[in-house]
């Protein structure tokens, strides 16, 4: 009898979301950087069991957002959450945990009608007092299934997890073939491999306002060589010759690292060109983030 099921990942921005799901799934498929709204995107990642397939949703870090990219991202957390099997919240555990934190923890357990188990992240940077204030208070929370102290980052702690999971298995299809480690296709990841080396390496003068747009994908005759074209599309003027850098060294330094990301996941060889292309209010323009895979029609 095979086993499946569907678990959807939410928390806050940084939390830890993503490098849970890479650690899960044992393959790097989602992008993490330090900082916050890193994922704008539901990104499935896919465990595979001898007898059994677990389908992650991770999703954009939970927010108030003004923008039409915002709503779009808290659409899509609510709507990943509602026919999942379970729910993992990330918090990070590394700092105390507010308030408003635990409450909207306790009103979500609370709302969702399927298991909602917490995972407190990041104790590998947590000492022990500050662990013990923080799980402490989940005690109170009758609708929570199970709490797991862990770190995304090393694995420690994840076979905890792993058997809380496992518990929430029932019988079901085998959704993906075992070579698939998540649905997106290869443009895809392109796409968001140079948007994360963009967040990682630029500094902050430039925070969420880029996004990064394929204008070229073609895989050569031979099947052995790509050809890539991408453009970080960014707010303001200023930002161009910040993201160029001085003699075109950042963009030389984006593009490189992006490549070798690129290569490793598809085993082909990568011909990558970034450019910079300025887009004022890209993050209100409907069409623009229609192109950009943004589309809220499609949730
Ligand atoms: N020390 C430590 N750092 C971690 C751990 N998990 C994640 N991080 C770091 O926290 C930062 C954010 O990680 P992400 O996985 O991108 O967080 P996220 O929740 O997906 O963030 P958004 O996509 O922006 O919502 C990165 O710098 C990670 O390396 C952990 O267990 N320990
Ligand atoms: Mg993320």
């Amino acid at each position: 009898m095979f086993k499946s099921c569907f678990v959807t990942i939410i928390g806050k921005p940084n939390a830890g979301k993503s490098t849970l799901l890479n650690s899960l799934v044992g393959e790097k498929v989602s992008i993490v950087s330090w900082r916050p709204q890193t994922t704008r995107n539901i990104i499935t990642g896919i465990m595979h069991g001898d007898d059994y397939q677990i389908i992650f949703l991770d999703t954009p870090g939970l927010q108030q957002g003004k923008s039409l990219l915002g709503e779009y991202m808290s659409k899509s957390v609510k709507s990943a959450s509602v026919d999942a099997d379970g729910v993992i919240y990330v918090v990070d555990g590394s700092k105390k945990i507010e308030e408003d934190e635990y409450l909207l923890i306790k009103k979500y357990s609370e709302t969702i009608k399927i298991p909602f188990i917490v995972v407190v992240n990041k104790v590998d940077e947590a000492d022990r007092e500050r662990l013990v204030i923080n799980m402490l208070r989940f005690n109170d929370f009758k609708k929570i299934t199970a709490v797991v102290p862990m770190s995304a980052l090393s694995g420690k702690n994840i076979e905890a997890l792993n058997s809380e999971l496992k518990k929430l298995l029932k019988e079901g299809e085998k959704y993906y073939s075992e070579d698939m480690i998540t649905d997106k296709n290869l443009r895809f990841m392109a796409q968001e491999i140079v948007r994360e080396k963009a967040l990682i390496y630029l500094r902050d003068e430039i925070p969420h306002g880029i996004a990064v747009n394929i204008t070229r994908y073609e895989v050569r005759n031979d099947g052995l060589v790509t050809d890539i074209e991408a453009e970080i599309i960014a707010e303001k003027k200023s930002h161009k010759s910040i993201i160029i850098g001085k003699g075109g060294e950042m963009l030389k330094k984006i593009a490189s690292s992006a490549r070798k990301d690129i290569e490793k996941l598809s085993g082909e060889k990568v011909f990558l060109k970034v450019w910079v292309k300025i887009r004022e209010g890209w993050q209100d323009d409907y069409s623009l983030l229609r192109d950009l895979g943004y589309d809220k029609k499609e949730i």
